[in-house]
């Protein structure tokens, strides 16, 4: 670690350099502190510029020091920021790569900003649990206005560099040799009066609406990222900046900051943060790992199905400028099917040229559609998507077996079926993964990548290394019914139904999961998915309809509790939001906005008086509790059957796939917050008062958890013992 300082005609270069993103760590801090006292001192430098090492400015505070003790942290950023706006020598900050939270906050202490064209900046603190604490929220407003620094500092969005021009927040957008041209700069604004340019001592523009505007942002926060602090601390700080002079904002930045920091949320959303990128460092208990095995190349590939997923699929690997061969069963459903692609396709662009990339349509991949298989056989991977059919999938598989080259890796985009099951009637079972997608495809960033146990560890690093390309968050996991993100998430559904068989009303117990922070509560997600697809999946395995055998008492399934409501519902036609009625009732078909619907309480209070079902009032207490800790109870279970190896894996999962709110970490961070011994008695306590609830039974592995005192969630994996992973 270094910060290089060299003299190019009468302007010091200073580059940070702290690999692999010049992160601010203290040694950093203070080599720059150093480096710039000697700068300021030297009669010989007329300005200065800050870049960073191997094309990256910088990104921000290093996380890692975060729990580090205050005292032993050095001088704080803040310092050095005021220290370089205050200095008479110009200060120009050359972007290339990243300016995010404290890199941003430096980049806004010089005096001028230059950015390469595919640079990116932001103040990402928020998404840490944090604020902007090196004055980024007094800076910023100052310089590109209340609206615009709202918007950027409580969602964390990194902007690209042209959208940074046209905000102010950069002076200059280049497309080569950044640092030359900031050069350059410098040496035309040497003996410049720099008043202007010294954010800290510029009045904030004010709309004359700017109470309604932060009121605004507070409301908006708070609804969408509910239970957390950080977003809400981020708008207090900012309102300082629009009431109080630039050294009575930094005060209350820091007073915020201080806050935050004594909750949970930073630690929460930095284990958050690193779990995303260590779940990518897969390793089998053979020893194969990340490290050892190479991934294959990927050139090209194919979909199959083109369908809700299949389309998402395609345009995702559009994005990641992969060429696609898309294929459907006829001609019909690959007209449509290609139609909705395209338009997904016009979506990407129109959003690329927003941001400003002028050669927009060429940065996509190109997709071919067809009917004929033939068009299959050489490209690199094939991703199945057709719907959740066994016998359809493995009719499929034997085909690809005989048309694609035998170097072509398969994968199913199945959101639960058996792996192995559809890799051993294909010619290389070995080379058949599953790659879970979430729905919107193109969107949403977990893919869960699903190891057979045929499945090869080449097979798994090039599936892992797709994830990658898509820019999407690969999650390694053993193949069991549901895998892991389904396999919890029907239990927690299933408690929310027993729930409402119990006394509580849909909408109650979706407030209830949604104030604590899920994105969206049971029966509402119930309602978007559609009812009608758990229900053919119910029937198919015989748990409801036809298959049933006759005599099977309507709310039991061997010896476990089971609710029919929901095949009643289906039974009626209401299948959710498609067909504008479900849990809910909607305005139309297709309709988004769910309504309480008085049809369902009189509904409901027959089908209590028919089962004879009591009600009682439930707490939101028991709401959470119930159904967060038989998902959590489930976690544990799929980490002692080797399923996930890691409760970070599962963490990652729901942050990622299931719009779990991070500021809690995680369901297993979440846990290890409340405590294992209160969820454990928790569970207790509940499986004794419905015994025929099977999967409240506390599993062995949080018991033995206990029982060892409670270790430290980093920890758990060494009491699980290698004999027992799946991957
Ligand atoms: C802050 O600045 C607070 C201030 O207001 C001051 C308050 C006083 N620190 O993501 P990648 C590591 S808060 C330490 O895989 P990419 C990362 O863990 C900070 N480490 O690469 C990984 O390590 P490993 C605000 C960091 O190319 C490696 O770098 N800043 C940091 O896909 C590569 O990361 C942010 O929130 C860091 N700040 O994306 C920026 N950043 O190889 C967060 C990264 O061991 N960072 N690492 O797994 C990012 O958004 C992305 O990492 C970035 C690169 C876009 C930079």
């Amino acid at each position: 670690m270094a910060t290089f300082r060299h003299i190019c005609d009468s302007v010091a270069v200073i580059t940070l350099s702290n690999p692999p993103v010049n992160a601010l760590s203290s040694a950093l801090i203070q080599a720059l502190q150093k480096a710039l006292g000697e700068a300021i001192r030297d009669s010989a430098v007329e300005a200065i510029v800050i870049c960073g090492d191997k094309g990256k400015f910088c990104a921000g505070a290093d996380i890692r020091e975060f729990n580090k003790p205050s005292q032993k942290r050095g001088p704080h950023l803040l310092l050095l920021t005021d220290l370089i706006e205050s200095n008479k020598k110009p200060v120009v900050a050359a972007i290339e790569g990243v300016a995010l939270g404290g890199g941003l906050e430096l980049a806004l202490g010089c005096h001028y900003r230059v950015a390469h064209v595919q640079a990116r900046v932001g103040l990402p603190e928020v998404l840490l649990g944090i604020l902007p604490a090196a004055s980024g929220t007094q800076r910023l407003p100052r310089l590109i206005g209340i609206a615009a620094a709202l918007t950027l500092i409580t969602t964390g969005k990194y902007v690209p560099a042209r959208e940074a021009l046209k905000l102010g927040i950069v002076d200059k957008v280049v497309g080569e040799n950044t640092v030359d041209e900031a050069i350059r700069l410098a040496k035309k604004v040497i003996g410049q009066p720099l008043g202007s340019r010294q954010l800290s001592t510029l009045p904030v523009q004010c709309p004359p609406n700017v109470e309604a505007l932060l009121a605004e942002a507070m409301v908006k926060v708070k609804k969408q990222f509910r239970g957390a602090q950080s977003p809400q601390a981020c708008i207090e700080a900012v309102r300082a900046a629009v009431h109080l002079p630039y050294t009575e904002g930094i005060k209350k930045e820091q007073e915020l900051y201080q806050f935050l920091n004594a909750t949970h949320e930073p630690r929460a959303q930095q284990y958050a943060f690193f779990a995303e990128r260590e779940v990518a460092k897969w390793t089998l208990p053979s020893g194969a790992s990340w490290k050892t095995v190479s991934p294959q190349p990927i050139h090209t590939a194919a979909v199959i199905g083109l369908g809700t997923m299949g389309r998402g699929i395609v345009t995702s690997l559009a994005k990641a400028k992969i060429p696609v061969v898309a294929l459907e069963q006829d001609k019909r459903q690959l007209d449509i099917g290609s139609k909705a692609v395209m338009s997904l396709l016009d979506r990407e662009i129109l959003k690329m040229e927003q941001l400003g990339h002028t050669e927009a349509t060429n940065s996509l991949g190109p997709v071919r559609f067809t009917l004929d298989y033939d068009e299959l056989k050489d490209v690199d991977i094939v991703i199945e998507a057709v719907f959740e059919n066994m016998a359809l999938k493995k009719d499929i598989f034997r085909r690809l077996s005989v048309v694609c080259k035998p170097e072509a890796f398969l994968c199913t985009n199945t959101s639960g079926l058996n792996i192995d099951e559809i890799a051993s009637v294909t010619n290389r079972p070995q080379m058949v993964i599953g790659t879970h997608f979430f729905s919107p495809a193109h969107i949403m960033k977990l893919l869960e990548v699903v190891r057979g146990c045929y499945t090869s560890s080449t097979t798994i690093s090039t599936a892992m290394r797709l994830a990658k390309m898509l820019g999407k968050i690969g999650v390694l996991v053993g193949n069991c019914p549901s895998f892991v993100g389904n396999r919890l998430m029907r239990l927690y559904v299933e408690q929310a139904v027993f729930l409402v068989e119990e006394g509580s009303k849909p909408e109650e117990i979706d407030l209830a999961l949604e104030d604590f922070g899920l994105a969206m509560g049971p029966f509402r997600m119930m309602d978007l998915a559609g009812l009608d697809i758990g229900w053919k999946a119910r029937t198919e395995i015989g748990l409801t309809g036809p298959k049933l055998p006759i005599g099977t008492p309507a709310r039991q399934r061997g010896s476990k509790r089971y609710s029919p409501l929901p095949d009643i519902l289906c039974e009626q036609g209401r299948f959710g939001q498609k067909s504008g009625q479900g849990w809910y009732k909607y305005e139309k078909s297709g309709g988004r906005n769910a309504m309480p619907d008085p049809w369902l309480y009189n509904f409901l209070s027959e089908y209590r008086c028919i089962h004879n079902l009591k009600t009682r009032n439930i707490t939101q207490e028991e709401v959470i509790e119930r159904c967060l800790y038989i998902l959590i109870n489930q976690g544990f279970k799929v980490l002692e059957e080797g399923i996930a190896s890691d409760p970070k894996d599962i963490d990652v999962i729901y942050n990622n796939g299931y719009g779990w709110p991070k500021h809690t970490g995680g369901p297993m961070y979440y846990a290890s917050l409340v405590g294992l011994p209160v969820v454990l008695t928790k569970l207790e306590k509940y499986y004794e008062d419905n015994p025929d609830i099977l999967d409240l039974k506390p599993s062995n592995f949080l018991k033995k958890l206990v029982a060892s005192g409670t270790p430290p969630l980093k920890e758990w994996r060494s009491h699980l013992g290698s004999q027992s992973s799946k991957l």
